[in-house]
């Protein structure tokens, strides 16, 4: 097997240098290997000094996650950890890239640490419902305070070298682009200034108040309500404050094992490999994409403004075109306004946002300006005549090999294409909003998309920083489409006797950010009440669910917009509109419902039956490819709680079984409403899991 480790002795101090592509991960032979050469180093007479480096990208991004859920096996990380620590030579850390979770805590094992001014750190293991199980609890709050251990290590936030530096977890930050070279340089200034080891667990921990881990319980109680490794990571750290080192290390052991153990945890690592094996599709495999430096942005509304910010902060050049000069500028302004955000947030600097303005973007009215345009993105009104008028145009203008892109949410991609004479060339590029925030991105392809432009579409996102997930094409796609499905099935609840109220707090107590009527509310209720009237003429008579929500809307309450939607908007924050209450009684009144108790698990089972229904036809139907692809698009999309690792991933926690056991329950009361998706039938009488489906 090919060393994954190397050794080499530069002037009396040994350089260990890890090769472990792709991002160097603590893997047992990297751990073995690691162990052995720094005992060899140890024992050498000639070594004076030591430097861990890493090859590569980047150094150690952390345990291998693939080793997860396997039993461990020798030797342990947190073992070579304090073995490195123990050696009575000084030990340094070349730190570049990502030195993420166990390979901040190996840094931390090391007695000195040197990194590049672009290095970044964290203990990101809580974001895997895990806490850092190498000696990362009891070795950081020694070299910093514990509200500022308590925050890196129960958000999992990367800090850069310039903070790691002022917080004292970092020696030496270097603009060397060597950062192994300027490592030996500060071990040889260390043994020619006679400096020895400086193992951190010998540290006292930084003084604190008792009350700090109790005051961040509850505060995590609300902020990560339901959510178990946070309370780990504060656990750990409660430990340190109140243990030796030895019997703290022990006590984060026995924390890791538990948190390894949980539903959680396995959750998110679905979810992490999920978002990275997302946009591995074979229909893609050896097709190289088009390039794509220079892109166009049709519309400077809410989206297209958004996009364009983004594919700015990506580093592409944007053009955006607006209807006239007039809007033009107004998009200008408001590109301009959404920058100095980032500005403000530290995400860019003022010379960045100065360059942007200047000489990355510019909106104009005339489409001439989309001629040398690599990809278009429109993004106008949501009205099927107005893209075709724009399509239409960009036909004409654009030069032959331009990707033309709706950003549409819902309408027929084929549709739009048949009015170009290049529909190979055009593929839905689904954002949501903020565009420039969220995460996901929906690659719709249609019946004549060209691979190369899906591949494209991927490519687009990954220059973005966006999660791409290739959907066909069907009113709403994926997720849209999984939404209208759930909601009415929300609807429905009430109908039978929930109010919408008790499903809010139902479904926030599950983990959603927010529930779906102050979801509804926040998005404005006239968005959705123009979606029913909208599909009213193709709508099955049976579908009678929305009648309240159309009469509050007639009332012309909005939701927060207009002060009163389900809840009323005021000083005091949301409140229950009493009123919505009235109108719904009357509502099942009129449909002859006597209203029954529904608690908080049937308001659950409800709505995570319908989800799980409708996107397994959406699986079946291939608009999304496989079940991992449903999961990613409501974890990033839909806020759909991480730690529950998706639709599909708790379906299989709770098994397709039990699901189609509360679909045929709910049945019984509107056989409508409930209809078993065939994929869900075959899996639950098979013994399967959607996971199966994964491959
Ligand atoms: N283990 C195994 N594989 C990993 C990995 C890891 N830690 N990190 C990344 N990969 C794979 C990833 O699946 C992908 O594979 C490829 O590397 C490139 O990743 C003991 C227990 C480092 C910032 O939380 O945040 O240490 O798809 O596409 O966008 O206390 O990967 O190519 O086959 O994400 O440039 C803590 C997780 C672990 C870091 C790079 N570590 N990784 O991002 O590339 S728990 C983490 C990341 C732990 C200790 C505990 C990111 C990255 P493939 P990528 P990227």
């Amino acid at each position: 097997m090919t060393s994954v480790v190397s050794y080499d002795i530069q002037d009396g101090i040994a350089v260990i240098s890890i090769d472990n592509p792709p991002v160097n991960a603590l893997s047992q032979p990297v751990r073995a290997e690691l162990q052995l050469l720094a005992r060899k180093a140890s024992d050498e007479a000639a070594v004076q000094a030591i430097v861990v480096a890493c090859a590569g990208r980047t150094f150690v991004a952390g345990a291998d996650i693939r080793e997860f859920g396997k039993p461990p096996v020798e030797p342990l990380l947190p073992d070579v950890i304090n073995a490195l620590e123990a050696i009575p030579k000084p030990t340094v850390a070349a730190l570049h890239g990502t030195a993420l979770g166990g390979g901040l805590e190996l840094a931390l094992g090391c007695h000195y640490r040197v990194a590049t001014a672009k290095a970044r750190f964290a203990l990101s293991e809580v974001t895997l419902g895990l806490l850092p199980g190498a000696g990362g609890t009891q070795r950081l709050p020694r070299l910093v305070s514990f509200e500022t251990a308590i925050e890196m290590i129960t958000t999992g936030k990367q800090i850069g070298a310039k903070e790691a530096a002022a917080l004292g977890l970092v020696d030496l930050v270097t603009d060397a682009t060597d950062v192994t070279a300027a490592a030996i340089a500060f071990a040889k200034d260390l043994v020619k200034d006679g400096k020895g080891p400086r193992p951190v667990s010998a540290l006292d921990v930084t003084r604190h108040d008792p009350s700090v881990f109790d005051t961040a319980r509850a505060k995590l109680s609300k902020t990560r309500a339901g959510q178990l490794a946070p309370l780990a990571c504060v656990d750990a750290l409660e430990a340190a404050a109140k243990l030796p080192f030895a019997e703290g290390l022990s006590a984060e052991r026995k924390l890791f094992r538990k948190m390894m153990e949980t539903d959680q945890r396995s959750a998110l690592i679905h979810a992490f490999f999920s978002e990275r094996k997302v946009a591995k599709l074979p229909d893609l495999e050896g097709v190289d994409p088009r390039n794509v430096a220079q892109i166009g942005v049709v519309g400077g509304g809410t989206m297209g403004a958004g996009i364009a910010t983004s594919a700015l902060l990506a580093g592409l050049n944007v053009t955006l075109i607006e209807r006239d000069t007039e809007s033009a500028e107004r998009a200008h302004q408001t590109v301009a306004r959404t920058l100095e955000g980032s500005v403000k947030r530290g995400k860019i600097d003022r010379a960045t946002f100065e360059t942007l303005m200047s000489e990355r973007f510019r909106a104009e009215s005339d489409y001439a300006a989309l001629s040398e345009t690599d990809l278009v993105i429109e993004a106008v009104f949501e009205s099927m005549e107005v893209k075709k008028d724009v399509f239409t145009q960009l036909d004409r203008i654009c030069k032959p090999g331009a990707v033309l892109a709706s950003n549409t949410s819902y309408l027929d991609i084929n549709e739009i294409a048949q009015v170009t004479s290049r529909p190979q060339d055009v593929i839905g590029l689904h954002f949501f909003s903020p565009a420039h925030v969220m995460k996901l991105l929906e690659v719709v392809v249609a019946d004549q998309t060209s691979p190369v432009v899906t591949a494209t579409g991927f490519a687009l996102a990954k220059t973005m920083r966006k999660i791409a997930v290739r959907a066909g094409v069907c009113d709403g796609f994926i997720g849209n489409r999984i939404l209208s499905h759930y909601r009415k099935a929300v609807d429905g609840t009430v109908l039978a006797g929930a109010s919408p109220f008790a499903v809010d707090r139902a479904l926030r107590e599950f983990g959603l950010a927010m529930g779906p009527f102050a979801v509804s509310d926040l998005a404005g209720l006239d968005i959705g009440w123009a979606t029913r009237k909208r599909l009213a003429p193709t709508r099955d008579p049976r579908e009678t669910y929305t009648e309240f929500a159309d009469r509050i809307c007639e009332a012309g309450r909005f939701g927060r917009k207009t002060g009163r939607g389900f809840y009323i908007y005021g000083e005091g924050g949301p409140t229950p509109d009493p009123e919505v209450d009235v109108i719904i009684a009357e509502e099942r009144k009129a449909k002859g419902i006597t209203p029954r108790k529904l608690g908080d698990g049937e308001i659950v089972d409800r709505f995570m039956a319908a989800m799980v229904n409708e996107a397994a036809r959406v699986v079946a139907e291939g608009i999304a490819r496989r079940p991992l692809d449903v999961d990613v698009v409501l974890l990033n999309g839909y806020g759909f709680p991480r730690w529950r690792g998706g639709p599909m991933h708790y379906a299989d926690a709770v098994g397709p079984a039990k699901i189609l056991e509360d679909i045929q329950r709910f049945a019984k009361e509107d056989a409508f409403l409930w209809q078993p998706a065939p994929l869900l039938e075959k899996l639950a009488s098979e013994g399967k899991l959607f996971s199966s489906l994964n491959d």
